[in-house]
């Protein structure tokens, strides 16, 4: 059954405290304004579009309006918490800093659509981990920065604060490197398929605007220029990084494993540094994803050679390394974070790399991976973790699934949507919803505060938001939609 009135709780991913005032509701009407201490005024202009967006009301800011914004929380709400409280009267949003007001703003918007009744009542909330990631597989399929930056908009509504972009893989390199014009003059083209689709690159001028983009949205961006394994579109432009120096063909079909870069040579370093260089001039967010996974044609010894001289360059550039769990085979400088990514529930290297202090992203493919098909059905995406159906998603801890991976060994959550089966900003959108929604309620709400039935419940009010806004989810057969 659908609830007549909207619930204070009913939000995803679910706020950490709910106290309802059943008694209280505040209307949106076409004029209501919001105000805002000078300090907030950016994120109270993106609170009046989303109002407007989803009321269909004119929503104006104005001093003294009833919807108030204030950058004065309290220090329990961390850096990304808020206090939302509302009355008969009005609304008054509070957060120690723009992000904490913004995700705030993500609540209200989604209290409001509809009828544009807000609930009364007080929210008090935070999120239980700093890093909530999405990422994108550039290279496979390219999406356009308009695509991206739409794609965005529909993750920040679930509090994501990090987009890693998956720039670089065999079959394609999507990001301009000035002193390595081939890179994407040649290696821009197709992703995968033969049907030539997914070409395509970013400028660095594309990507400084989508880096400032996401950061006027409180969302870092997280580069990955993944190597050593993963290079053939790198070795299709310059075939002095191959082990015989010959040139190589490009490729498009999703085989993996079988390019590498040479880990005894100086032109591989020149390269990388190179490449890292010029994406940490371009990236003002603390992370450089230098990849580091499958590689299978690198021989262990050559692997920890490789690391042993790249995993220290980003900390020269003034940012930490991330890289897919393989890279704890190495010696893992301080600050490097391991992205865990397979679907076993044990991995001895990522265990010892937290033991050592080294903080731990969790993608395991058979939770997180959203290039996965929900059901035999499903007409796009991958299956060798297995079907991904919602609830799958969204049931587990990600502090309880690497036994020796505590909760205080995480940095957060990713998920991950790799695109060799994609072909439109339509098939990320079935993938990615509505499963993202479930990882970042993960992310986001502590683990007593989860329950399948509720985020069922909660979950199905964005059909019809999606259907409105043209988004093509997924309606999973688990889900009751309206
Ligand atoms: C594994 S998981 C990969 C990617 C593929 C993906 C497809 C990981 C770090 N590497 O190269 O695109 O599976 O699901």
């Amino acid at each position: 059954m659908r609830p007549l009135t909207k619930r204070l709780g009913d939000v995803v991913p679910a706020p950490v405290s709910v106290r309802p005032d059943p008694a209280a509701t505040f209307p949106i009407v076409p004029g209501t304004t919001v105000s805002a201490s000078p300090d907030a005024a950016a994120v109270a202009a993106r609170l009046a579009t989303a109002l407007h967006e989803v009321t269909g009301h004119p929503v104006g800011l104005g001093a003294g309006g009833p919807i108030r914004l204030e950058l004065d929380g309290v220090r329990e709400h961390g850096p990304e918490g808020y206090r939302l409280e509302i009355t008969g009267s009005g609304v008054v949003l509070r957060a120690l800093t723009p992000a904490g007001l913004f995700w705030g703003v993500q609540t209200l918007r989604q209290l409001a659509a509809g009828d544009g009744v807000l609930p009364g009542g007080v929210i008090e909330d935070r999120p239980r981990f700093a890093y909530r990631a999405a990422m994108l597989d550039l290279a496979r399929h390219f999406f356009t920065p308009a695509e991206i930056r739409a794609h965005l908009d529909l993750l920040v509504q679930f509090k994501i604060n990090h987009l890693h972009l998956h720039l670089t893989d065999d079959q394609g390199w999507r990001l301009e490197i000035p002193g390595r014009p081939r890179l994407t003059e040649v290696s821009g083209g197709p992703g995968t398929g033969c049907d030539g689709a997914g070409p395509g690159f970013l400028t660095l001028a594309d990507y400084a605007d989508v880096v400032a983009y996401a950061a006027d949205r409180h969302v870092t961006i997280v580069p990955e220029i993944d190597m050593p394994g993963h290079v053939n579109a790198a070795q299709v432009a310059y075939p002095e990084l191959t082990a015989d120096g010959k040139p190589v063909e490009p490729r498009t079909d999703t085989e993996v494993g079988y390019s590498s870069l040479v880990a005894d040579r100086a032109e591989t370093y020149a390269f990388v540094e190179a490449v890292l260089q010029t994406v940490a001039e371009a990236t003002p967010g603390p992370w450089l994803h230098i990849g580091g996974d499958e590689c299978l044609s690198t021989s262990a010894e050559d692997y920890r050679t490789f690391l042993a001289r790249v995993l220290p360059l980003p900390g020269r550039y003034g940012k930490r390394a991330i890289g897919w769990h393989e890279i704890a085979a190495a010696d893992l400088p301080e600050g490097t974070v391991v992205q865990y990514w397979r679907r076993q529930d044990d991995d001895a290297q990522t265990v010892a790399a937290a033991a050592a202090g080294r903080q731990v992203i969790m993608s395991p493919a058979d939770r997180t991976y959203l290039d996965m098909k929900y059901d035999e059905s499903t007409p796009i995406g991958l299956d060798w973790a297995g079907f991904l159906p919602l609830r799958q998603a969204y049931d587990w801890d990600p502090a309880q699934r690497l036994p020796g991976v505590p909760e205080d060994a995480l940095l957060g959550v990713a998920a991950p949507l790799w695109s060799e089966t994609l072909r439109s900003v339509a098939d990320m959108q079935y993938l990615t919803f509505p499963r993202l929604p479930a990882v970042a309620e993960v992310a986001w709400t502590p683990q007593d505060g989860r329950d399948w039935a509720s985020f069922r419940a909660r979950v199905a009010a964005f059909g019809p938001r999606w259907a409105a806004a043209g988004v093509t989810y997924f309606r999973s057969p688990e889900i009751d939609w309206p």
